[in-house]
């Protein structure tokens, strides 16, 4: 469909609401779409033609943010939380909420030491707000399920950006509906890169390259298909790469640095590289490891992030590398593919060491959480952790500003647990009794802590003192209400 020759531009059809959705929908479809239209996502992606075989599209990079103000110190933007249209299946618009309009929304590229401020305008009929994911903010930014942006209203939201460089990203956290907000495409990157890291010559610019993966299901109009699973949190039957269907992306025989981001509601990927290839894992959620760790499989949780360096230099030009899923569904295994052609001049290195290691407070508190379902009076369940779902109403720890401490996360439970902590990062003293894998040893936002398995961190209560939430990232078990609330006290 083309929205130019029937008189009105894509931008301006979301501006009109429900109602010219309606008019969208009624356009018709392609020949392909039409044709495929009475089948189930899952048929479709079966039939080898079909509109959801993969490596059809060449992967979309997110739009960057423009500042609407720039100095040396600040940089502002604006930006309309909104419905729009993406072009996820051929021929077809698939209704999403984002960030301007785009699913994902726009990256936001920061530097550190200089501020970032986004008025952020709630262009939606319902409540929202907005969490920086792994950023160190002030509490009052932070995003707190219980502060919200009414439908039709604003809030100027300020990120200091005084933290190391990391790949971090944005998305809703709405009170009990992250759920269905983080599905409707309220996700973006925000990477807040340091100058300081420029003598590690890491791949830039084109070779730098921001990988968001999510699984979603299709209705036959093209529209997203949710189904609320409170046990095992939201599957789909279908691998999206920056909002792509299993794309391609061409590579040149050079290195590249990819950004993986895991946010998809509940699902988990272990991601291997063609037969079994290195992937050189140089950061994780709070930036870059001390040292680059090669590895042929990584395992990755709702919301975390994985830096990897790319040498596509070992594969001969005309080769076609496959990044798959292992484990996933037959559906759901082909993440994406790297069709390799002739490079240019190599400028990147891989670097030897990248970061020294902190010296941290020893730990003056000990907390153990218990991972549990529970099943309530009349029949319903909710996930907890300590024996309580959450509530606004109690602070379940007040942690002391500039210490740390060591928590013990058990699950007890037969599903696996992302637990996030806001405002703060964290490092991972053990998993189970075993020392982490080193690509795990440097500071991280998010964990895994697998069914029956106990994880132990260590947090830092660095920066700003103030009350933040810490929850699982598995969307629909942090919505019911797998969530605590510490208060950072000064
Ligand atoms: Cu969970």
């Amino acid at each position: 469909m083309d929205f130019e020759r029937d008189g009105i531009t894509r931008r301006s059809a979301m501006y009109y609401g429900a109602s010219s959705l309606a008019l969208v929908c009624s356009f018709d479809f392609d020949k392909r779409a039409r044709a495929a239209r009475g089948k189930t996502s899952a048929a479709l992606r079966s039939a080898a033609s079909g509109p959801f075989e993969p490596f059809q599209r060449d992967v979309p990079i997110p739009a960057v943010a423009r500042p609407v103000r720039s100095s040396k110190k600040l940089e502002e933007y604006v930006m309309d939380m909104q419905p729009g249209m993406a072009e996820i299946l051929p021929g077809y618009e698939t209704p999403i909420l984002g960030y301007n309009g785009s699913f994902p929304g726009p990256t936001v590229r920061a530097r550190r030491g200089r501020e970032v401020q986004i008025l952020q305008r709630n262009r939606t009929n319902r409540s929202l707000n907005v969490h920086l994911h792994g950023g160190v903010t002030m509490p009052q930014y932070d995003g707190h399920p219980h502060d919200a942006i009414p439908a039709g209203e604003e809030r100027l939201y300020k990120y200091p950006n005084v933290a190391h460089s990391s790949t971090l990203w944005y998305h809703d956290h709405a009170h009990g509906e992250t759920a269905q907000t983080l599905f409707a495409g309220l996700a973006a990157f925000y990477l807040l890169d340091d100058p300081d890291d420029n003598h590690l010559d890491l791949p830039q610019g084109d070779f730098d390259v921001p990988l968001m993966i999510t699984d979603r299901s299709f209705n036959k109009d093209g529209s997203f298909r949710y189904r609320l699973d409170l046990d095992r949190g939201f599957r789909g039957d279908t691998i999206l790469v920056n909002g792509a269907v299993a794309p391609r992306m061409k590579v040149e025989r050079r290195l590249y640095r990819l950004r993986f981001l895991n946010a998809s509601n509940a699902r988990a990927y272990n991601l291997v590289l063609g037969n079994d290839r290195d992937m050189i894992q140089i950061g994780s959620d709070g930036g870059l490891l001390p040292a680059p760790v090669k590895r042929k499989i990584i395992p990755m949780e709702p919301a975390e992030r994985v830096d990897v360096i790319v040498d596509f230099r070992q594969f001969g030009v005309g080769s076609k590398v496959i990044l798959h899923n292992q484990g996933g569904e037959p559906s759901t295994s082909a993440v994406m593919r790297f069709d390799v052609v002739r490079g240019t001049a190599e400028e990147a290195r891989i670097p030897k060491l990248m970061r020294e290691d902190d010296e941290l407070p020893e730990p003056n508190a000990e907390r153990s959480w218990p991972l549990t379902f529970q099943g309530l009076a009349g029949g319903a369940s909710v996930w907890q952790i300590g024996g309580g779902g959450f509530s606004e109403m109690r602070i379940d720890c007040r942690p002391r500003q500039g210490s740390t401490e060591l928590w013990t996360w058990r699950n007890l439970s037969n599903r696996t647990h992302p637990m996030h902590i806001h405002g703060y990062h964290f490092k991972i003293v053990s998993m189970n009794g075993k020392t982490p894998h080193p690509a795990d040893q440097g500071w991280k936002d998010t964990v895994a802590v697998y069914p029956n398995e106990t994880v132990v961190v260590m947090p830092y209560f660095d920066y700003f003192p103030g009350r933040y939430v810490f929850h699982c990232h598995a969307a629909e078990h942090g919505d019911m209400s797998m969530m605590g609330q510490m208060e950072v006290v000064a």
